[in-house]
Order: C-alpha cells, then sequence, then structure tokens
C-alpha cells in the first residue's frame, strides 16, 4: 500500500502548518511584548480606612490616561501600610492594576498643593 499524498491532503497539512506557526507566534509576542500589569502615579487625600476589607477610600486628583478625579476604593495590600493612613492624610503612590486594582508604594505627601474636588464614590 502506498501513501500518497493527494492536492487536497497536501493542502490540509500546510493549512495546519500555517495555523501552528500562527499560534506559536502568538502566544511568544504576547509574552514579551505585552504587560498586563498597568501602573499610574496617584496623588489624593484618604477618606476613611477600612482594615477588614484591606480597603482605603482615596479622594484622588485625575490619574493621567486611566481615570478622572473621585472618591473611590483601593486595596492595600500591605497591612502595616493601611494602619499607617488616616482620613485626612494627603498621599501619593503607586496604582497597580493587574486582576484587580491595587495601591502600592503609599507615601505621605507633606505638600498642600493638592485640592480636595468633589467627586462621586465608586466602590
Ligand atoms: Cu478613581
Amino acid at each position: 500500500m502506498k501513501i500518497i499524498m493527494t492536492p487536497g491532503k497536501a493542502f490540509k497539512a500546510f493549512l495546519l502548518l500555517i495555523s501552528i506557526t500562527a499560534i506559536l507566534s502568538g502566544c511568544g509576542s504576547k509574552a514579551t511584548n505585552e504587560d498586563p500589569v498597568r501602573r499610574y502615579e496617584l496623588k489624593g487625600r484618604v477618606e476613611s480606612v477600612d482594615l477588614s476589607r484591606n480597603k482605603v477610600r482615596v479622594n484622588h486628583e485625575d490619574i493621567k490616561g486611566y481615570m478622572d478625579a473621585m472618591i473611590m476604593d483601593f486595596t492595600v495590600r500591605d497591612e502595616a501600610t493601611l494602619r499607617d493612613l488616616k482620613a485626612g492624610d494627603q498621599i501619593t503612590g503607586i496604582l497597580v492594576y493587574d486582576s484587580r486594582t491595587n495601591l502600592t508604594g503609599l507615601r505621605m505627601s507633606k505638600s498642600n498643593q493638592w485640592q480636595s474636588r468633589p467627586g462621586k464614590v465608586i466602590t
């Protein structure tokens, strides 16, 4: 019995090869070029702290390229940082957006340049 490569079979093999190449190159570019974690500088004032939920409610300034000024809750994973915060603190930090929105590298700001603005509450 001979195995004959008919034009139809050859074409199917060719298509299969093309799709495997496409999948592999797709994975490759995703791993090297796309960073799913995004970081933004954040500046604002602490409204309240919820230790049981690891949340801090911040009245924040515009976050360039991400969102307008508003009052909203952020997750702070580091409990020690969260315990240091209290309502009225001026803070700066890095907002890390991965699967959830987290706030890291929080620092107290001594500057009084930041002005409170009315915002909507987003939880
Ligand atoms: Cu916001």
